[in-house]
């Protein structure tokens, strides 16, 4: 039987000390994962900005002033540029984000085309688009799209003090309809919000005890957007923020963790030691959807001194990654045979 965690056994977890924390984490990932090996994923946002709910975080809700140059849906051609583009940089999964509420029935052929030719390039789709009816999550999934991403973000208590024009029932919602449809789900969160260490051990107890956790976890760090309502928020501990990772890893063993936004203002010490911890995804480029992500150049150097290996095989498929034939991985990562 799948476990149920308890509130009381995730803190008595997240209070053991640093190093017993870290080495249980390392134990349960090198059981189930390459410690050795990361997964990559680029990003692209396809429809910038003028999205009508009030998240506080992010830079893309109407309601903040933050200097952002709206776009709507992209041309397919710019699409697919990026997608190649991706490709030969070496990522293995193909992210579009879309700031919607929720996505039209009226756009979903268009979303059918791109994920079939984004597909035939040898790269894994995934989508977020936000809210979807079981229908739309239907279609997504027979035009094969791999991933559905949708965060929950925090504790369902939380939640309200973040965003008002949708619940975090909701979320879970869209969360079923996703595993109904077959797709694999990537929903994760956010640390820095403002939110107390029993929302951090709440909001990963919810993903834990869903019936089946999601196959992919953004754990993202805030990135304070100048004219959001949390752009003074107050750093988060370091420590803290790689103990939560290392309770994901506990508890949420056979998922890949990504360590998502907030990259570019983490040192590598800080980085390597999510690694360590079982973090072993990335956004890989030097934008997320429209803020800066680390540069190219410092993954680069992090994974030569890190002798990081990009992941060739595909976890969820088991099959073997159609790799770019003019990529060097040499080129990415240092090439640990050598
Ligand atoms: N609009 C869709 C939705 O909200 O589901 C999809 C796009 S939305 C930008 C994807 C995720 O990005 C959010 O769920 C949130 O977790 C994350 N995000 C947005 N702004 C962020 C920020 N400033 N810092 C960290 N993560 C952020
Ligand atoms: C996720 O959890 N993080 C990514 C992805 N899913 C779509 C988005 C991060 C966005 C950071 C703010 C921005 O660049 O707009
Ligand atoms: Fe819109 Fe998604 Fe940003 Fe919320 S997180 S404001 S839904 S784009």
């Amino acid at each position: 039987m799948k476990k149920h965690w308890t509130l009381k056994e995730t803190k008595k977890l997240f209070n053991k000390p640093f190093f017993d924390l870290i080495y249980q984490a390392q134990t349960v990932h090198r059981k189930n994962f390459d410690p050795n090996e990361i997964q990559i994923s680029t990003l692209l946002s396809i429809k910038t900005g003028a999205c009508p709910e009030d998240c506080k975080y992010c830079p893309q809700s109407a309601r903040y002033k933050t200097n952002l140059k709206k776009e709507p849906l992209l041309k397919e051609e710019e699409i697919l540029k990026a997608a190649q583009k991706a490709k030969k940089s070496g990522a293995n999964r193909f992210c579009m984000g879309a700031a919607w509420k929720n996505p039209k029935d009226k756009n979903i052929p268009y979303l059918q085309k791109i994920i079939k030719k984004v597909k035939k390039m040898g790269l894994e789709t995934c989508m977020t688009l936000g809210e979807l009816t079981q229908k739309q999550a239907n279609q997504l999934y027979e035009a094969g799209l791999n991933f559905y991403n949708h965060n929950i973000d925090t504790s369902e208590n939380f939640y309200s003090k973040i965003i008002s024009t949708r619940t975090y029932q909701s979320r879970l919602k869209t969360l079923k309809r996703i595993r109904k449809s077959g797709m694999k789900i990537c929903s994760g969160g956010i640390i820095g919000l403002g939110e107390k260490k029993k929302d951090r051990l709440e909001f990963l107890i919810e993903l834990a005890n869903l019936s089946q956790p999601p196959e992919s976890i953004p754990i993202n760090l805030l990135v304070k957007v100048p004219g959001t309502p949390l752009e003074n928020n107050k750093k988060v501990n370091k420590f803290d923020f790689i103990k939560i990772i290392s309770l994901t890893r506990i508890m949420i063993p056979k998922s890949y963790i990504r360590l998502s936004a907030g990259r570019e203002k983490m040192d590598f010490q800080t980085q390597a030691m999510c690694f360590m911890a079982g973090a072993n995804s990335i956004f890989y480029g030097c934008k997320l959807l429209t803020t800066k992500n680390q540069s190219e150049k410092k993954d680069i150097k992090l994974f030569k001194m890190l002798n990081l290996k990009k992941q060739k095989k595909s976890y969820h498929t088991n099959e073997k990654l159609f790799l770019n034939k003019n990529f060097s991985q040499k080129k990415l990562f240092y090439d640990a045979s050598k």
